[in-house]
């Protein structure tokens, strides 16, 4: 994993234990989150066809923010030995846990770009919220082409095109990224309920708005 992670910047094929990622989307299911990060916007997650309306706007995203550390799975990721011991092998010895998130990306027809964008969605971009960190990420439910799979650009965790270096513009249109790249470096992370994948977030990635739900 971890050379994976210096080559690639992605190392995919985590499973996590059924009785983890079925006890997180299931605590998901039932209890509410927060439409486009707005905390004005709660909604039941399975209800979001009526929350637009109530809300009259689209709605990409919930998220529950510290409501899942109600979660006992979500706080087990969160201790997992061999993740820790991934990150401290990639960061170093002090590697310490910032955020735990969790969230649904709605299928909805119509969003703003403003909204896509304050959802990391659609356009390539890099993180820069500390001076060098790992994102892990796990699916709570199936993931294919059509329902939002997260893609990332393997390699660009190391080399940047000037004009994506010195620029204040955080999205960048995937035509622009993926010339400076090699063919087959954007990854689309498709798979299973429980699949799991370690980022370094310095290279381009972004989720994608789902066409439609799962089933
Ligand atoms: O996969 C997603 O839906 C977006 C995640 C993302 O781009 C990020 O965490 O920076």
């Amino acid at each position: 994993m971890v050379e994976a992670l210096r080559s690639d910047g992605l190392f995919s094929g985590i499973m996590l234990p059924q009785d983890i990622h079925e006890e997180i989307a299931a605590f998901a299911q039932r209890t509410p989150c927060f439409g486009n990060f707005d905390r004005r916007l709660e909604l039941m997650p399975g209800e979001y066809d009526e929350a637009e309306k109530r809300f009259g706007r689209s709605l990409l995203s919930g998220h529950y923010f510290e409501r899942i550390l109600d979660c006992e799975a979500a706080l087990a990721i969160q201790k997992d030995p061999l993740l820790l011991d991934v990150a401290r092998h990639c960061l170093g010895g002090q590697a310490k846990l910032i955020t735990t998130r969790v969230w649904w990306s709605f299928p909805t027809g119509k969003a703003s770009d403003a909204d896509k964008n304050l959802a990391s969605l659609g356009k390539y971009h890099f993180d820069l919220d500390d001076w060098r960190m790992l994102k892990f990420f796990c699916y709570l439910t199936p993931v294919d082409t059509g329902t939002g799979p997260h893609v990332y650009v393997r390699g660009s965790h190391k080399h940047r095109a000037l004009e994506h270096q010195l620029t204040f513009l955080v999205g960048h249109p995937a035509e622009q990224v993926q010339k400076v790249y090699a063919e087959d470096s954007p990854v689309t992370l498709t798979g299973e309920a429980g699949l799991g994948f370690v980022e370094d977030p310095f290279g381009f990635h972004m989720g994608t708005v789902p066409a439609r739900t799962r089933g």
